[in-house]
């Protein structure tokens, strides 16, 4: 049986960034008493940074939210590294999975199967923590462990987000939760072709010059600006020709015309080009 031809779609170190920022395209929130997810250099996989939440020792829950990836193959699986240290059975960490416009589910509801380092507890109902009731990583892994998953059918073709969440009860925190290393990759079975895709996003918007003096460093309603509009290419393939046309929408009027960025490779750096425009409203 041909295994067929194995494709990295996604791969995240968090090791290039400053800490405490997260990478491009990634989010933190937090509700009750834990705090946003961060970089941070204390525990890692790889050098030097690792994503990392805290655990309080109050209920609440801190996610991290992946960028949006696009899974493409036959078979396609989520791999991470990570470190956990949290207090047994009562304070706990899972993955969930988003599939379309779906809503997060925990990756096992998903349809996802875990290949390698399962959950290891459930999660106590009855000591106020949020996720009380479910399968989580609970207790001491003794340093970074491997997690893979084999990802639901219905994912395929599909883009996906997945998110981290670190989950507290009442009483006792402790070291937290470490992450690293994020890889999605595909397989094609028996010959079927697959191509790697760019998947493009906004990276960055910053203002170069403004036509009302005195500079106050804000487009205000009717002033000509220049942004700088920067684009990064987080996807497995390469985007070549990419062309990016500023809209006249959402307070945008009279915007100068489309910009080339050329070719954007795979996991690129921010490029960044100019953009004019009138503020409107
Ligand atoms: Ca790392
Ligand atoms: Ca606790």
């Amino acid at each position: 049986m041909p295994l067929g031809q194995a494709i990295t779609l996604y791969t995240q170190s968090f090791d290039g960034v400053s800490v405490p920022a997260l990478p491009v395209g990634w989010t933190s929130s937090a509700s009750g008493s834990q705090t946003p997810w961060v970089t941070a250099t204390d525990q890692m996989d790889s050098l030097p940074n690792a994503a990392y939440s805290a655990a309080s020792s109050s209920p609440g829950i801190s996610d991290l939210v992946s960028p949006i990836m696009m899974v493409v193959g036959n078979v396609a699986q989520l791999s991470f590294r990570h470190s956990f240290s949290l207090e047994s059975g009562q304070d706990g960490a899972v993955l969930e999975m988003k599939i379309g416009g779906g809503a997060f589910t925990d990756i096992v509801t998903a349809g996802g199967s875990f290949i390698s380092g399962s959950y290891t507890h459930s999660i106590s109902a009855s000591s106020g923590n949020p996720l009380g009731g479910a399968q989580a990583w609970s207790g001491d892994s003794g340093g970074f462990v491997s997690t893979t998953i084999k990802l639901p059918v219905s994912a395929i073709g599909q883009n996906v987000q997945f998110r981290w969440r670190c989950a507290t009860d009442l009483s006792t925190g402790s070291g937290g939760w470490y992450v690293d290393n994020v890889g999605l990759s595909g397989r094609a079975c028996c010959g079927t072709d697959i191509s790697s895709p760019p998947l493009i996003q906004p990276a960055s918007a910053v203002l170069l010059t403004e036509s009302c003096s005195p500079a106050n460093s804000t487009a205000d309603p009717g002033e000509t600006v220049t942004f700088a509009l920067g684009l990064q290419n987080i996807g497995a393939g390469n985007a070549s020709n990419l062309v990016a046309t500023l809209l006249a929408t959402n307070g945008v009027s009279s915007p100068s015309g489309p910009r080339s960025y050329g070719t954007l490779a795979a996991v690129s750096p921010v490029v960044s080009m100019p953009f004019s425009f009138t503020a409107s409203g």
